[in-house]
């Protein structure tokens, strides 16, 4: 352990003896069962076959109208071998059009499944694509443009798990749904009558749509009987706006193996761990001891995102060791993650991220009456003075303003029909990506490539974020990537780029780019 972390460990310590009853009282009764998606195979034919659909789910004694893959809610895991060939056949029950867009796959932007791949109401679209990349924990979601943050907040997401031989040789845990748990975090706010109550407006514009219902797989802090031994937990944060921080109850360290694109060269002990919307990350626990312990999420320095009761640690999900012993490891070292090529002589791009002054002040202004200064946390004072003065100069204005366009890459919101640039196939590109001027958290994620962190936020990046990875942190400073694309992504096709933060990037921070 670095002296960094054995200080980040102190302090977590700090948080942790402040812990509500919960965490140190049995499970409550009658405490909910982690429900584990069902692992969803190629078939004989090589198909897999997704219907997007609508359901009910029921959260906290009352039931709201979802959507879900093949079901109420979320998705299958499906399960894929590198190098197979796999053909999708996805129907669309839903009233209004969706597409199905492969989170974290190296696939041609044909099969991409952007906002340019539309499936009507009542229609359906078959893609075929072969992973070649590395094992890895991606996952599903609609893209459907300027819709996205909501039909993800209905429910719409699932997992996809690449296999390779080389993965296959470690003795990680790998009992699915038993000592190899996906877990799915998602907030979600409810309106009274328990239904989903989703908005997209000037608020979640500004700093993104959160709710105070915390759910792993759909499930409010449910529990899980594993073995004792090595748990393997496939952490993904498939919030709309929501950065997590995960922790244990009992300050015990996490032992990262993966992030989004693959293996870690060596695992990396941590004891926080936050996670940006639409990252992945595998961690192993050692609950060797038989004592239960809870994870957790850790307070967050984000807009909107400490208001109780995400002002104190908030239990995610309930670990119950079993008497019997589990019989995975953790090794030593991982895979071989090759060291970064030559960096000089590339095509270097930069990308300014950036909302309208208008938003942000008529955001904040909303954000601020309704939940008062506590909303505000993540904002220096004089940020926060910044922000309101704004309200001098364009007072009057906001009626006519027009925040589905407001957030802008370059100064410009997001055009379907107008890629931006052309990326040469197969070459090595360096992508220049700031926050500067703007003190929000725009997780940003870039379709078609797994890429290395050159620099994250105006620092190195932390070693569990050195591997292969789809989505950097950019907050109020420059992030550097290394990006590679090998497949092709012609203009009707185009991949994207943009803030996984859905609600600004379903009010602009996309671009689309050619291959
Ligand atoms: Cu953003």
């Amino acid at each position: 352990m670095q002296r960094r972390d054995f200080l980040k460990y102190s302090a977590a310590l700090g948080v942790i003896g402040a812990l509500p009853t919960w965490a140190r009282a049995a499970a409550p009764e009658g405490q909910a069962t982690l429900p584990i998606p069902d692992l969803l195979t190629p078939d004989a034919q090589n198909r897999i076959r997704l219907t997007v659909q609508a359901g009910s789910s029921t959260f906290a004694d009352k039931t709201a109208t979802t959507w879900g893959y093949n079901g109420n809610l979320l998705g299958p895991a499906l399960q894929l071998r590198q190098g197979k060939a796999v053909t999708v056949e996805i129907r669309n029950r839903l009233t209004e059009e969706t597409t199905v867009h492969w989170h974290g796959l190296e696939v041609p932007g044909e099969v991409d499944g952007g906002p340019q791949g539309i499936i009507p109401a009542g229609g359906a679209r078959e893609v075929t694509f072969t992973p070649e990349q590395r094992a890895a924990t991606c996952w599903f979601h609609p893209h459907q443009h300027g819709k996205t943050g909501h039909q993800v907040a209905m429910g719409l997401a699932g997992l996809v798990l690449i296999e390779d031989n080389e993965s296959r040789m470690l003795r990680l845990p790998k009992q699915w749904g038993i000592d190899d748990v996906p877990v799915i975090v998602q907030d979600k706010r409810l309106a009274a009558d328990g239904q989903i109550d989703y908005q997209l407006d000037v608020m979640s514009a500004a700093v993104g749509w959160f709710g105070e219902t915390l759910l792993a797989n759909g499930a409010v802090y449910p529990q899980h009987a594993a073995p004792r031994g090595w748990l393997r937990l496939r952490l993904l944060n498939g919030c709309n706006a929501r950065t997590l921080n995960f922790a244990l109850s009992d300050g015990r360290r996490m032992y990262i193996i993966a992030s989004d694109g693959g293996h870690l060269a060596e695992p990396v002990a941590v004891t926080e761990l936050p996670v940006l919307t639409g990252e992945r990350f595998e961690v192993l626990v050692d609950i060797s001891d038989g004592k239960p312990v809870d994870l957790v999420t850790l307070p967050v320095s984000q807009m909107g995102m400490a208001l109780p009761p995400f002002d104190q640690p908030h239990p995610v999900l309930r670990i119950q060791p079993l008497r019997v012993t589990a019989s995975g490891m953790l090794p030593d070292t991982l895979v071989n993650v090759p060291a970064l090529p030559d960096l000089t002589g590339l095509t270097q791009r930069t990308f300014h991220l950036s909302m309208d002054p208008m938003l942000d002040m008529m955001g904040m202004q909303a954000l601020k009456d309704k939940y008062g200064d506590k909303a505000m946390t993540g904002m220096h004072h004089g940020d926060m003075m910044g922000h309101m003065n704004m309200n001098m100069d364009h007072g009057g204005h906001g009626g006519e303003f027009d925040f589905h366009s407001a957030n802008r890459i370059n100064g410009k919101a997001f055009d379907m029909h107008n890629p931006l640039f052309a990326a040469s196939k197969g070459q090595y590109e360096r992508w220049v990506i700031s926050g500067e001027g703007d003190m929000m958290q725009h997780p940003f994620h870039i379709h078609g490539t797994q890429f290395r962190i050159l620099s994250e936020n105006g620092k190195p990046p932390a070693a569990h974020r050195s591997g292969w990875k789809d989505t950097v942190n950019v907050y109020g400073a420059r992030s550097e990537v290394l990006v590679k694309f090998d497949h092709d992504a012609p203009k009707e096709h185009a991949y994207m780029a943009h803030c996984h933060l859905l609600e600004h990037e379903d009010t602009g921070m996309m671009m689309g780019f050619t291959v």
